[in-house]
């Protein structure tokens, strides 16, 4: 599978605290949760092939605000406020958990979900709450294991083999996929699957299509 450069080209949009700061509902967006320093805002940033697109830290609770990405007009990335950072007041969680309920209920434009889990700490209390919530939007959700590489090959493969068995799924909606930001691993594969929640269209067809208006290629079957 080749990389796509459409990711190449997500600029910031905008940063919403509450949902009536977002940015119209329509064409198509995929949002990345999980907890806090999971990694969420180093996927984005290596799926798009950009360093500080989003920004990462090594303390925890970086992500404060729902943040947008456009790719065109018609798509977008989100990266979401991390859940589980302690050193924020109660207050100030609640409010966050809030906004993330509403964003997640709400949002028409939300075509799936990536939830974002450290593989040495996969499905916490509040990553299994995030699955429910998608599950009961009917959205593709993509639960990613980052950081794999802490862990041996070996052990990277059972875990991903036992959350796989634990949100076993008849409708396939769940996918499970292993990450590295730092290995760049896993990036073609998610790519793969942001396309068809994204409706990216095929840089291929794109050129065919653009060939036979031209009268050059051959027509698309
Ligand atoms: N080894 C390794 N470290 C990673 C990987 N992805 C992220 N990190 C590190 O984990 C820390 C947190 O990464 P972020 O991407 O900022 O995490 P986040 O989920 O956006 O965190 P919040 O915004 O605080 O919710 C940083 O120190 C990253 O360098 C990875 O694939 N491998
Ligand atoms: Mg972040």
């Amino acid at each position: 599978m080749q990389m796509n450069p459409f990711y190449q080209r997500a600029h910031f949009l905008t940063a919403a605290t509450r949902l009536d700061q977002t940015p119209a509902d329509s064409g198509r967006e995929v949002a990345f949760a999980g907890r806090s320093n999971a990694g969420k805002s180093s996927a984005i940033n290596t799926l798009c092939h950009q360093k500080s697109l989003a920004r990462t830290s090594k303390t925890p609770g970086r992500t404060q605000q729902i943040i947008f990405f456009e790719l065109d007009a018609e798509r977008r990335l989100v990266d979401l406020p991390g859940y589980g950072y302690a050193k924020v007041s109660e207050a100030i969680k609640l409010q966050w958990q809030q906004h993330l309920a509403n964003y997640l209920e709400y949002r028409r434009s939300l075509a799936g979900l990536v939830i974002v889990m450290d593989i040495r700490h996969p499905l916490t209390e509040f990553d299994r709450r995030m699955l429910d919530w998608g599950r009961r939007g009917e959205r593709s959700i993509l639960l990613l294991l980052t950081k794999a590489d802490k862990l041996k090959r070996g052990a990277a493969q059972a875990t991903r083999l036992a959350v796989e068995r634990e949100v076993a799924n008849d409708d396939g909606r769940v996918a499970v996929r292993l990450f590295s930001a730092l290995e760049r691993q896993g990036v073609e594969t998610v790519q793969g699957l942001l396309d068809r929640w994204l409706e990216v269209p095929d840089p291929n067809l794109v050129d065919s299509a653009a060939d036979s208006v031209t009268g050059i290629g051959s027509s698309r079957s």
